[in-house]
């Protein structure tokens, strides 16, 4: 009896020999702190939203990355500047591709203009403060400590010198990719995207130079939530791009400093999530969640043609606070797998009879016409608040490379004909507006020909336009009805 319980231990702990004997042959090695390295390579840096190349089937290697910081006034959104604490010049910082086993030696300089003391808090070191305290550097100095990458993943990086929270929030984030031994299976396109919240003595919007708001990022209050540093980072010029058939690996970050993200691409599903950056593979993902100081990597191949908005999907930060980006996807058509609008049919749940369709294209008996300009301005601010609001914003400022501004726009006071059928027809294919080229598509607005008159008279009387009455009449004109 004894002995043959001894021979089943015996066979059960071979068999685990010969397994984790099995899983070392992957490596070569009993863990990555004993990969060696050959030889020296100063590392390839990117300004966001590319990507260094990957690193393939390259051994590790001691690697030189020189980062420096450089604290410097950009535009948050048109109007408005900012102060940004900058890895490398930009935000998000730099990205850093290594591979596991690499000893990287790690340079933070400090440029002499800068006023601040800082350093680098690097969630792939294993050590004290992730590097922070060995990295501390005063302006024209710099710090050189190394450490060896043992664990495969996406992680962030960002400053750690008290306030730790503004400095975050000032910009000092980015992230540092650690592919595992032979590099992540390769794909089409990779771009880099991080989310970051922003806090301003003035409101959103506020025009000038606006100094970081303490209270507001302690109560986190963002004025503004967006992707790479600024509203339309990534959109206009700055959208990604693919072609039909590719497949895209995004690597997403958010810096915070206070905002979980709602990570999510419109009319996409990503085949691919590995959560949190770390191994851990999802699949068939609609939203996926990434901290503040945490990461993912998610990828899906596109299939057809059109633009993807990326958006942080507490929605109001995509729509109004900056968090939306663009990706342009090229190619044929593929009517299998989205047909576009097939039909507009008319839906009458009573079931068919002489009943007719409110639409644009005539005067609904409900509409009580405005008796006076003041009437017509109250009437047309509601209907600009429930329509047209969720594009062209609050004060008419529009979006950056998505929605074209309605405050002091030459397009809408050069011509209220054009303005007019904008409202009543739609509008698509490229216009410009105040010197910025928009190419999108406003559909039609389901409102009666008084409420256009309304709108109209109000987007006009507002926000420094020329201030045109827009009649029924006017309207009706435009119409051809
Ligand atoms: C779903 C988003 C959306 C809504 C809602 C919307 N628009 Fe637009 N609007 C756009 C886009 C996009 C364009 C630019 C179209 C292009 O690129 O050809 C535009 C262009 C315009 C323009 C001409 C360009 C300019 O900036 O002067 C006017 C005027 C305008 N819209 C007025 C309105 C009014 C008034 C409403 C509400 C009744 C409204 N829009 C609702 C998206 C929208
Ligand atoms: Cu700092």
């Amino acid at each position: 009896m004894k002995s043959q319980t001894l021979l089943k231990s015996v066979s059960l702990l071979s068999l685990l020999l010969m397994f984790s004997c099995f899983k070392d042959k992957k490596t070569e090695y009993a863990s990555a702190e004993e990969i060696p390295v050959s030889r020296e390579m100063i590392a390839e840096l990117t300004a966001p939203p590319h990507v260094p190349a990957p690193v393939g089937k390259r051994k590790a290697k001691k690697l030189i990355v020189k980062m420096e910081i450089l604290e410097e006034e950009g535009e948050i959104t048109d109007g408005v500047r900012y102060v940004y604490w900058t890895f490398g010049g930009s935000v998000p910082g730099s990205f850093i591709r290594a591979r596991v086993g690499d000893e990287i030696e790690f340079h933070l300089q400090n440029h002499p203009d800068n006023k601040l003391p800082h350093n680098i808090d690097l969630h792939a070191v294993n050590g004290p403060g992730g590097g922070a305290e060995s990295s501390f550097v005063a302006p024209g100095h710099e710090k050189v400590f190394s450490f060896k990458v043992l664990n495969p993943g996406l992680y962030v990086y960002h400053c750690a010198t008290a306030p730790v929270g503004m400095h975050i929030a000032n910009g000092m984030y980015g992230l540092i990719l650690i592919e595992p031994e032979g590099g992540l299976p390769p794909v089409d396109k990779e771009y880099y995207v991080m989310q970051g919240d922003f806090y301003t003595k003035g409101a959103n919007g506020e025009r000038g130079l606006q100094p970081f708001d303490m209270q507001k990022a302690v109560d986190e209050r963002a004025d503004y939530v967006v992707f790479n540093g600024k509203v339309g980072s990534l959109t206009g010029d700055g959208a990604l791009t693919a072609k039909v058939g590719e497949t895209v690996r995004l690597f997403v970050g958010n810096g915070g400093p206070g905002l979980v993200s709602s990570f999510h691409v419109i009319g996409e599903i990503f085949d691919k999530v590995y959560v949190e950056g770390g191994d851990l593979v999802n699949t068939n993902v609609q939203t996926t969640l990434i901290p503040a100081g945490g990461a993912a990597i998610v990828e899906f191949k596109v299939e057809v043609p059109g633009t993807f908005i990326l958006v942080d999907h507490s929605i109001f930060r995509a729509f109004n606070k900056g968090a939306l980006g663009m990706l342009k996807v090229e190619g044929e058509e593929n009517k299998k797998i989205f047909s576009g609008e097939l039909m507009d049919n008319i839906y009458i749940p009573e079931g068919p009879g002489i009943q007719t369709m409110p639409t644009t294209d005539e005067i609904k008996e409900s509409d009580i016409p405005a008796k006076s300009f003041a009437e017509q301005m109250e009437f047309g601010k509601q209907i600009y608040g429930q329509t047209c609001i969720a594009c062209h914003q609050s004060e008419g400022q529009g979006i950056a490379g998505a929605f074209p501004p309605l405050a002091k726009s030459d397009y809408l006071n050069a011509d209220v004909d054009r303005a007019i059928s904008a409202v009543l027809h739609g509008l698509s294919g490229e216009i410009t507006v105040n010197g910025e080229k928009y190419n999108s598509i406003m559909t039609k607005q389901m409102i009666s020909q008084e409420e256009v008159a309304n709108v109209m008279t109000y987007v006009y009387n507002s926000w420094g336009n020329n201030k045109t009455v827009v009649t029924p009449a006017m309207v009706k004109k435009v119409s051809g009805k």
